[in-house]
């Protein structure tokens, strides 16, 4: 009986703007400056806003938060390739791609501070709330893609999450269901290589995690995470191919966690200050200014005027979320259940 080889399989991986600013012409996508602006000013905006939080957080007005600090050009250029009915399923570490997907932002720091509000999104807005359990939206966001084929709409779904949601049950279920249906599902996953301390190696033994695609017979790629016009390629490639009947993709967005995990940990204690400084060297944001700069499109000016503008309507936002009218006790009953049960009603009597 020969020995042969049934199959072979590629990983392929994509970076357009590298951390200099430089991109590669041949792989660039239609973007129209005043795109690829909008990119970069929701980019600043996120990481100004998420500054804000982590500032709030620590003078006692927010609760424990998961700054995006590394993370935006994911965040942003992911988004930014799907339509309005598109649905979008965030994971917890997500700030610009709210921002892209017009969730307004006052909700966004409501959630953070414990306000249930924070998670009722606008009608006209097809995203998801915020998923704090590990992985937990991904069998949820094959269920809606799965919905959306029975009810032959041509919409797809991107889902986020982490590096240590791969460990998960959940992952693989919703993987393989993805696979097996051949949903309109885009998995995208920021690899920002540390699961709190848990680092890659103790979370997986495959060389990388866009490879997992391969085993659930799905689309794999790995694109630098760093970089916002190879994340838009990636998931545009990949919402088109799902709206269009080609079944679901796994992007893995390979980037790194600038700040703590959240607000109560510490990285110091589990990662070195010099590893922290390289990436920092391939910070999102800086590169896309430096090809911004070079297109004549950036100046200090501009810069001096965008960040003061942006920081205006952050400190209306803070107002908005903070001035909101508290809610009353009954409302803790009000968003479970169409109807409530006999001993809900009881409960909620009592209080009155
Ligand atoms: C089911 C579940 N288990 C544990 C936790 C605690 N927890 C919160 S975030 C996190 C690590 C998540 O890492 P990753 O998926 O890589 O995302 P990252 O935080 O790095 O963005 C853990 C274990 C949780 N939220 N949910």
């Amino acid at each position: 009986m020969p020995l042969k080889t049934l199959a072979k399989f590629e990983v392929p991986y994509l970076q357009i703007l590298n951390e200099h600013g430089k991109v590669d012409g041949r792989l660039m996508p239609k973007l129209s400056d005043k795109d690829v602006l909008y990119l970069y000013e929701t980019m600043v905006y996120g990481r100004l806003l998420d500054k804000t939080c982590l500032s709030l957080q620590r003078e006692g007005r927010m609760y424990t938060y998961p700054s995006s600090e590394g993370q935006e050009a994911a965040q942003a250029g992911s988004a930014f390739a799907l339509k309005p009915e598109d649905w979008m399923f965030p994971y917890f570490r997500e700030i610009c791609s709210h921002i892209v997907r017009g969730l307004p932002p006052e909700k966004y720091l409501l959630y953070w501070m414990g306000d249930e509000r924070g998670q009722q999104i606008p009608e006209n807005i097809n995203n998801f709330m915020i998923c704090v359990p590990v992985a937990t939206q991904l069998p949820h966001a094959v269920g809606m893609a799965y919905a959306l084929k029975y009810q032959k709409k041509k919409s797809a779904v991107l889902v986020y999450l982490g590096d240590g949601a791969t460990s998960k049950g959940d992952f693989h279920e919703a993987m393989n269901l993805a696979g097996v249906w051949n949903l309109p599902v885009v998995f995208l996953c920021n690899n920002n290589q540390y699961a709190i301390s848990t680092t890659l190696d103790k979370q997986t033994a495959s060389k990388t995690l866009a490879q997992k695609a391969i085993a659930y017979g799905l689309s794999g790629i790995q694109v630098d995470g760093n970089d916002a016009f190879a994340v838009y390629k990636a998931t545009l490639d990949a919402v088109n191919s799902a709206r269009s009947g080609g079944g679901p993709t796994f992007i893995e967005a390979f980037t790194y966690r600038l700040g703590d995990h959240t607000t109560a940990d510490d990285a110091s204690k589990y990662r070195s200050a010099k590893e922290v400084e390289e990436w920092r060297k391939k910070d999102p944001i800086t590169r896309l200014q430096k090809y911004l700069e070079e297109k004549k499109l950036w100046t200090q000016a501009y810069q001096k005027k965008l960040e003061e503008g942006i920081q205006k309507k952050i400190n209306d936002i803070v107002k908005a979320a903070e001035g909101i009218e508290p809610q009353p006790v009954e409302s803790i009953f009000n968003f479970t259940y169409s109807e409530m049960d006999w001993n809900l009603k009881e409960q909620l009597n009592s209080i009155k």
